[in-house]
């Protein structure tokens, strides 16, 4: 699986970069990615990757290091493997993750506000009924598959009415957001299956991005509002909408399927939460930190560049791997322990520096109403059957995690 450290010199300074020959988007290394993430952490500060051809840094000190480099290591060539500067991108490419700055400066501007602190305010009482609704409802039933019914549906069930979608054609949000994240991978099957089968998928979010189609007073609107206001123009609106299309689905229901994963697998950090509900914010975080919903996302050179004593050549890719930084026992005690109390602040689930998770604040607004109603309503989560994995380019998390819960 490892190829040996074949010595390509390159006669940088701190020796040669390790070859490493596995394949960071093959199933087997999906399955379970942690025996080699820390292989590449110890192979160095920085690798390279023969079957893709990039480089790729798994520390956290890089990891960190590159995210707050943007002018070296810039987003506009593409945040997936592909180099936009090669190839024709598969859609046309997203005006706040796959941009720079002076661009980015703007579009990002306007997501701020839109996703605001202040603009979660009037959401929360909503998500928290639906939330406690939730659990009070799977109660009733007491076994059922924890990403269907639960991780999929809760954020289902508010964030496209939060955005003022129309109920119509929803089934394609899901579906959608998979091939956004399977298109940052390399061209295997998952990536070419899924834009395959994208026409519709694709056709339907285009439409539901239009000013005529989203809820007055839904985030989605006050998007196109901030075209009125002049921040950005009128043609750019539908635009940022995709993204919140794109990445704001999916992302938290692996979020939320990590965390509900987590409390059944660690039932003394589930007997914590309940002992003491204001840890619910936290508890959802370090799930982030833990299993890194987002694995991965490239960078490309903008000039030559040393990174961890190693010479980088302009136009090359860098593949980090967040969620090795995550657990890099250099940054984190006990990074593998899923520990509620854990001071997780610097974790880089949601990346960090100019392009770190605009809608954090929803992601965490969604994931600690449910962790709070897990810890006022829930004794125990007890996994009942086959945990199965669901397999994506980008994001990690379960396809099916049968459960039985009691009520407390
Ligand atoms: C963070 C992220 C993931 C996927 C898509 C986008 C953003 C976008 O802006 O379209």
């Amino acid at each position: 699986m490892m190829a040996s450290s074949s010595a390509a010199s390159t006669g940088s300074p701190g020796g040669s970069i390790p070859h490493l020959d596995f394949d960071p988007f093959s199933i087997e290394f999906f399955a379970d990615p942690f025996p080699t993430h820390a292989k590449l952490r110890e192979a160095g500060p920085l690798v390279y990757l023969d079957k893709w051809g990039v480089y790729g840094v798994a520390r956290y000190e890089q990891v960190h290091a590159v995210l707050n480099d943007p002018e070296t290591f810039c987003s506009s060539r593409g945040v997936g493997l592909s180099d936009f500067a090669k190839e024709k991108p598969w859609r046309p490419p997203s005006i706040i993750l796959e941009a720079d700055p002076p661009a980015h400066t703007r579009t990002r501007a306007v997501l701020n506000q839109v996703l605001s602190a202040s603009a979660m305010r009037p959401l929360r009482a909503h998500f928290t009924a639906l939330a406690e609704a939730k659990v009070d409802e799977l109660l009733a039933r007491g076994s059922f598959d924890a990403i269907p019914d639960l991780a999929e549906a809760y954020p289902l069930s508010v964030f496209p009415d939060a955005l003022g979608l129309k109920q119509e054609g929803r089934e394609n949000l899901l579906p959608y957001a998979s091939l956004v994240f399977n298109a940052f991978g390399p061209p295997n099957e998952l990536r070419k299956e899924a834009i395959e089968r994208s026409a519709p998928h694709q056709a339907y979010v285009a439409a539901q991005c239009q000013r005529e189609n989203l809820a007055p007073g839904g985030l989605g609107a006050c998007v196109h509002a901030q075209a009125d206001a002049g921040a950005i123009t009128h043609d750019e609106a539908p635009l940022l909408v995709r993204s919140l299309l794109s990445a704001g689905i999916d992302t938290t229901v692996n979020g939320i399927g990590a965390a509900v994963y987590s409390l059944a697998r660690f039932p003394d950090q589930l007997a914590k939460l309940r002992a003491d509900p204001s840890l619910a914010r936290n508890a959802f975080e370090e799930a982030v930190r833990f299993e890194s919903p987002v694995q991965t996302f490239f960078r490309t050179t903008t000039r030559e560049v040393e990174i961890g004593g190693h010479a980088v050549g302009e136009g090359e890719k860098v593949l980090m791997f967040l969620g090795a930084a995550n657990r890099d026992p250099r940054r984190w005690e006990n990074p593998d322990s899923y520990d509620i109390t854990r001071r997780t602040s610097g974790h880089v689930g949601y990346g960090s520096g100019i392009h770190m998770c605009v809608g954090q604040l929803v992601a965490r607004l969604e994931g600690e109403v449910m962790m709070a109603a897990l810890a006022r309503k829930v004794a125990s989560i007890e996994i009942t059957g086959e945990v199965q994995r669901r397999y994506n380019n980008t994001l990690r998390g379960l396809e099916s995690l049968p459960v039985t819960i009691r009520p407390a």
